[in-house]
This record gives C-alpha cells, structure tokens and sequence, in this order.
C-alpha cells in the first residue's frame, strides 16, 4: 500500500478532545491496546484525554492517518468472525525526526499529563542484561550533548526539563513495552540521563516524577494488505491503516500517577494496582517466552504463523510442556489467579487461525528480548536445580536463527539491532561448541555467570538442531 494514499475523507462523530495524552512510538500494538481502552474510558467517564502520537522516525502513521482526521478502524479476528470498530481518540501525530520541537513543547504543553511509551525493547537505550541506560549508546551520546533529542529517554529529560524550567507539574511517564518492571526500568534510564545532564533535573524528577509500572496484553499482528480490503468489505469504509487483534486485552496498571491525574480506565476494565511484579512475570514468561521459543523453532521447523505452529501436535504439546514444567514452576501467581488456567487460555489464543501472527515477526530484536523472556527463568530453574531442557533448546534456536541462515541453507532476514555482530560472534567458530561460545560471550544479553551454566546444555541443544532438526529437537526434549 501506498503511504499518505489519498483516503476517502471520515468524518469525526465526536468532538476533538485535548490532547492530555502524548503517546511515544504510535504503533499497531497500543492503537489497538492502550489507546482503545482510554477512548472507552474517556466515552465512559468523560475528562480531556485525547491523545497527540509521536512517531519518532518514520512518518508513515501520520502520512496514513492525517487524511482520516487521525480517526482509524479496528477489526477484531474472534473465532466466529470479525467485528470492526472506529477509534476516534487520536487527536494529532508528530514525526520526531522532522520536529523535535513540535514533541517537545506539546510534551511540555500543561494539558498533557501522561506520557506513555510503546517504543520496543530497543527503544530503551539500555542494556538488556541489567536494565540500566548505556552511555555509550550513539542516540545518548547525542542527547546529552544537544537540546534537541533523538532517543525517547532524551525526549523525556527534555520536556521535563522544559516543564521544570517553565514553573509546573510533570507528567507521569508510562511504559507500556514488555519489559520487566517497566516502569522502574524506565525511570532509571530517565534518572540516569537526567543526571548527566543536570543533576538539579535529576533530584527534581526523583522527588516528583511518577513512573507506574504496566502489564500489556493484546496480540496484534502487523497489518497485512488483505485486511485492508478485508475492513473495506466488511464495514463500506476504507482505511489506509487500519489495526487488526484478537478479542483478549488486558492491562494492568500500578496506580502511582502524578497528582492521581489519568483516565478512568477502571471503569473499563484495567486493574489499577499496586504492584504490577506477578502479573508482569507471569505475562513476561509465559506469553512472550513461549511466543519468542515457538518463534524461533517454528520458524526454523518452516512455521509461518503462530497458529500453524500449534496446530502441529509436537510443538503444540511442547509450548503445553514449557509452560507446566519449566515456566509456571518459576512463577508467584498474582492474586487470584490460576496459571494452569492463564496457560489453558494461552493455548486458545495462539490457535486461533483468523490471527495470523507471523514466527518471523516475534523473531525480531532478540537480543533485547530474550533476557526477559526467558533467560530470567532458566537462572530461577537453574538457581533452584531444575534442569530446563526446552528453554535451553529455545536459546539455541535463536542462536542459530541469527547466524542468518536456515535448516536448509536459505538465508534469513534478521532483525535485530544486534544482527551484524550477532552474525559476526556466529560466523567466528565452525563447530556448534565454539558458536554457542561466541554468542554467550555477548555481555548485553547474558550475565557471565549465566553464560557458564549455558555453555554445555545450549551446545548440545544447538548440536541436536543442527544434526535432526528443529522439529526433531522439539520432539526428542519431549521423550
Ligand atoms: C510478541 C508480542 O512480537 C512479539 O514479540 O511476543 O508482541 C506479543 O504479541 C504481545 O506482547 C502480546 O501481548
């Protein structure tokens, strides 16, 4: 599809709200998440809590959307059919890289209270292994020396900075990516570079910044032509980049806000807690853990999609082993919640065929994922003597994903920010031993003591790829 298509003009029903809301990094993932939920809160409960996106590189979603007035269709994929919806909550996008201004000062404008991020594990500037900001990063490195940023945590130093200056209150800064304890991760690296650049900033925000962690849950796979035409069918109405999902959501918000200032998204279905920590592990771990395990094996077994990944008997009842075996042991389950049923309920979800996720879609960026998503459980199995045979297998399957090649030799196209090197540390060594070496070696991913443990049960993991292949493997951890 052609960007800034001219789309046939909707109307908006309802009146522009202001905008209480910038939100970072405008993606698939939080129009069809964060920003349905504060619509549905806003219609509910009332409050001026429309939302300015920010793209920071591309300008493809405003090219897309401006013609629509900002306003865009969601197309729920449940298993009897689709039901599409209009969201009219988005009031303006912003592209960083033309304006970093423009960002700045709708940042620092007072109406804007929150400002949430959906920026990608990447989009952090951290190192994966420990969750602290690296200062060596070429966009820090930027930021710190110049008013206008590049990076996310730069724009946010920057606004509060400007908010500081100009005598109010700051914003509450929400991360809505599938990091552990986002918030907190959050609020280092903003702590961490405000320091560098003013310490007097840096006391500031501590006192007064507010950084609640959240637990995001929807899965949105990217938007594919064929929806397009899909929506225009369905509802009479075209949108040049409409949001497709499954009917599941949930979110879970720490209710820590700067002046208690934010939608009323209880009153449509977000738990407002205090602790966020069980529900982020448990979602953490057991969604995106095995989504990036079936990702990797699947895609090297020839799995396009998630649902076809399930709907082969031996990686269905491995993702099944995963969870009741080595996932849930390592788990607190958050109050009131079975994880045997949260798992029951992954099963479903991951089947259904209307969602076509693709494997090489999560396959991206592991190198920022993989930590998170599974290397803190295998160091809780190991830490507790439990041997984790099928994570291990799934470790070794990201290491010979990214070595850029498949089972038969074809090339893959991996995305991470990562590849070269990763491509490099793999292409160091001949044999599985020395490969599986190299990539361990790598400190922003793995914690050296970590790295020793793995050594021998990746190697023969990565050896058992290599000789049976991917499915083979799969099934033999399952013997
Ligand atoms: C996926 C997630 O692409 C990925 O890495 O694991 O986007 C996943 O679909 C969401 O976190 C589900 O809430």
């Amino acid at each position: 599809m052609e960007a800034g298509l001219p789309a046939e003009r909707l109307t908006r029903e309802s009146a522009k709200l202001k905008t209480g809301i910038v939100h970072l990094g405008l993606g698939a993932f939080f129009r069809a998440h964060g920003a349905i939920y504060t619509a549905e809160a806003a219609a509910k409960s009332g409050g001026d809590w429309g939302i300015t996106g920010v793209s920071l590189q591309s300008s493809r979603m405003r090219d897309a959307l401006a013609p629509q007035d900002f306003a865009y269709s969601g197309l729920e994929f449940g298993p009897e059919g689709e039901t599409p919806e209009r969201i009219e909550i988005v009031s303006d996008i912003l592209v960083a890289r033309e304006n970093p201004q423009a960002v700045l000062d709708v940042m620092a404008d007072p109406d804007v209270r929150i400002v949430s991020l959906t920026i990608t594990e990447k989009g952090y500037c951290h190192s994966p292994a420990t969750g602290a900001l690296d200062p060596d990063h070429p966009d820090i490195v930027h930021d710190m020396a110049n008013d206008l940023p590049v990076s996310a945590p730069g724009y946010l130093v920057r606004a509060l900075q400007l908010r500081h200056a100009r005598g109010l209150r700051p914003f509450t800064a929400m991360s809505c990516d599938n990091l552990p304890e986002n918030g907190r991760l959050l609020r280092g690296v903003v702590l961490d570079l405000a320091r560098r650049i003013d310490p007097e900033l840096a006391d500031w925000i501590a006192a007064e910044g507010r950084f609640p962690s959240t637990m995001v849950d929807r899965i949105v796979p990217a938007t594919k032509p064929e929806d397009i035409a899909r929506l225009e069918e369905l509802a009479g109405w075209h949108d040049a980049l409409p949001v497709m999902h499954e009917p599941f959501r949930q979110w879970v918000i720490e209710d820590d806000f700067v002046d208690g200032e934010r939608p009323d998204w209880g009153a449509v279905g977000v738990e407002m807690v205090s602790d966020v920590t069980p529900f982020e592990h448990m979602k953490l771990r057991m969604l995106n853990g095995t989504h990036s395990s079936l990702a990797y094996l699947g895609y090297l077994a020839g799995f396009e999609t998630i649902s076809d990944t399930m709907d082969d008997e031996v990686m269905a009842d491995f993702v099944r082993y995963l969870w009741r075996d080595e996932i849930i042991p390592s788990l607190t389950p958050p109050p009131g919640v079975s994880l045997e049923r949260y798992a029951d309920a992954l099963a479903e979800r991951y089947a259904n065929p209307a969602i076509r996720h693709r494997t090489w879609q999560i396959a991206m960026d592991g190198s920022q994922k993989l930590p998170q998503r599974i290397l803190a459980t295998v160091a809780d199995a190991l830490k507790a003597g439990r041997s984790c045979p099928g994570l291990m297998l799934a470790i070794a399957a990201w290491m010979r994903y990214v070595s850029g090649d498949d089972e038969s030799g074809q090339p893959i196209e991996v995305k991470d920010p990562l590849a070269a090197e990763l491509r490099a540390l793999s292409d160091s060594a001949a044999d599985a031993e020395g490969k599986v070496a190299a990539l361990l070696s790598l400190r922003s991913v793995f914690p050296p003591e970590l790295a020793q443990s793995l050594q021998a049960p990746v190697t023969e993991a990565y050896r058992a790829l290599v000789e049976k292949g991917a499915r083979a493997a799969v099934r033999e951890v399952l013997q």
